[in-house]
């Protein structure tokens, strides 16, 4: 991007990533000329940050409610925020007309100097990057997570810093050309976001622009399906399985271990984390932070007591021999069959899951295989009929407060109840962390009442 030879931006969506733009623009560290124009549009009437923003610019550059296309087509660039739908007609046209498209994550691979590592995924991302993140602080670096995690990068951007953390999504990935990591990982690929792409294949694409200019490339061997065509010279590879060459597993009789190169870098007993899948995350973030200069030893003793990031395959709950695990942040098929081939061994009772929500487009019968896992399966939300369907006896419940009273009536000593929805939360809830919450709020005062 030639800055100064900008004459006017069109900034498209307001919300955190939209706003963090515009206040980059706007503030000293701009890199467009002073004359520059800045114009800003969102579809919906009242955006998240709409205030902070007229207050900054002044009403006259900011128009909710929808843009028109000539408003694209005047834009010298138009940044374009992350929930917005690429495929929308007026941006399809911008762009055939030739107006760059690009967006926070783009900038900010333009104008960083600084160290980076990303991450991508369909799940798992928000705990890799808050891993590595961690591992750094322990030891003293400021090494900084940003992101889809919920730090927009170009507020990062001017925190200090000596290294950045980035979660990436597919949607960040899409407009992201020219970002200079260190590092990427792909953590997996499992269906997801549907309602946004045409094909699976593309949801896919879009995750493998974080491997453009990345020095080293972090590949799962459980999905070699989904490494990039080109395998990059330089490859770090994690997985379940045993390797003598990169991160894996072993199992003896004294349990899980986990491996490097074929020798035992520490017992999984020594994490706080508990799954399989997280053994995973663990080493992606060790291979991360190895190309930050820190050795997996040193990684290993800031994360050991780590015991994860809340909504994510929790335990919350503990009363009359059954336990209550919140996995809200399960917002896809691929985050459920983690969660319940992670949790089933450990379960000596009955598996109770409740699922459901705004599915995003998905086939539920990819779920068929890990439901055999399942003893009870309650639903809710607004494809909560589907995935009842896909099995004799479960029971639809509409609402989360009617699921979790009747898991409790069923439940019994050493059962486990498993909030993991595999669909989006926004038909019922703000989002994940509400209904997690509300699941969590429900279950004491069930509880606090039968007591
Ligand atoms: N929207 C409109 N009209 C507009 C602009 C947006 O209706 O003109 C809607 C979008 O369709 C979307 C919502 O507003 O439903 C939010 O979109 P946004 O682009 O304003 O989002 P931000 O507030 O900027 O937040 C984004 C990421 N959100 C999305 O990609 C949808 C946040 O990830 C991220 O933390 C933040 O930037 C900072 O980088 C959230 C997310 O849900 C957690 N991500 C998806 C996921 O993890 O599955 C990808
Ligand atoms: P993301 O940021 O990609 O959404 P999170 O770390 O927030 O990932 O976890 C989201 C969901 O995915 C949670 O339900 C979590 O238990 C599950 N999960 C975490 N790591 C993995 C993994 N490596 N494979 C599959 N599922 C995972």
């Amino acid at each position: 991007i030639h800055w100064q030879q900008i004459g006017s931006v069109v900034v498209l969506g307001l919300g955190q990533s939209g706003s963090s733009v515009v206040r980059f623009f706007a503030g000293e560290n701009s890199p467009l000329n002073a004359e520059c124009d800045i114009r800003i549009f969102d579809s919906r009437e009242h955006p998240p940050g709409l205030d902070d923003i007229v207050d900054l610019v002044g009403t006259e550059y900011v128009t909710t409610g929808g843009w028109r296309l000539e408003d694209l087509l005047a834009a010298d660039l138009i940044v374009v925020s992350p929930g917005l739908d690429a495929r929308d007609a007026d941006i399809q046209m911008a762009r055939d007309a030739g107006v760059p498209i690009v967006g926070d994550v783009e900038i900010f691979a333009q104008l960083n100097q600084r160290p980076v590592v990303a991450v991508t995924g369909s799940n798992g991302k928000s705990t890799v990057t808050t891993l590595v993140e961690q591992m750094g602080q322990y030891h003293g670096y400021r090494w900084v997570a940003a992101g889809n995690i919920g730090v927009p990068v170009l507020d990062a951007l001017q925190q200090d810093a000596d290294a950045y953390v980035l979660e990436l999504s597919s949607f960040q990935l899409e407009t992201t050309r020219s970002l200079k990591l260190n590092a990427a990982a792909l953590l997996n690929v499992s269906a997801d976001h549907l309602d946004r792409y045409d094909s699976e294949q593309s949801y896919f694409e879009a995750k493998l622009n974080i491997f453009n200019h990345a020095s080293v490339s972090v590949l799962n061997r459980q999905d070699q399906q989904h490494w990039p065509k080109i395998v990059p010279d330089s490859v770090v590879t994690v997985g379940v399985d045993e390797s003598v060459s990169d991160y894996g597993l072993v199992k003896d009789d004294a349990g899980i271990a986990m491996t490097r190169n074929g020798s035992i870098l520490a017992r999984a007993d020594r994490f706080a984390l508990a799954g399989t899948h997280n053994l995973v995350n663990i080493q992606a973030a060790l291979a991360l932070a190895e190309t930050l200069g820190l050795s997996p030893d040193k990684g290993i003793a800031a994360i050991a007591d780590f015991t994860g990031l809340p909504h994510r395959c929790q335990v919350v709950y503990e009363a009359q021999g059954v336990r209550w695990v919140d996995d809200s942040k399960a917002t896809n098929i691929g985050a459920t069959e983690a969660a319940i081939n992670g949790l089933r061994p450990m379960i000596n009772g009955r598996l109770i899951l409740i699922a459901g929500g705004d599915g995003k487009g998905a086939q539920f019968t990819q779920l068929l295989p890990v439901l055999s896992q399942v003893d009870v399966l309650l639903t809710i939300g607004r494809d909560g009929k589907k995935i009842a369907e896909l099995r004799k006896g479960a029971r639809y419940c509409e609402h989360l407060s009617d699921a979790v009273k009747t898991a409790q009536q069923i439940a019994e000593a050493e059962d486990w109840v498993v909030l993991s929805p595999a669909c989006a939360s926004l038909d019922q809830f703000k989002n994940f962390v509400e209904r997690g919450k509300v699941f969590q709020e429900h279950i004491v005062r069930l509880y606090e009442r039968s007591a």
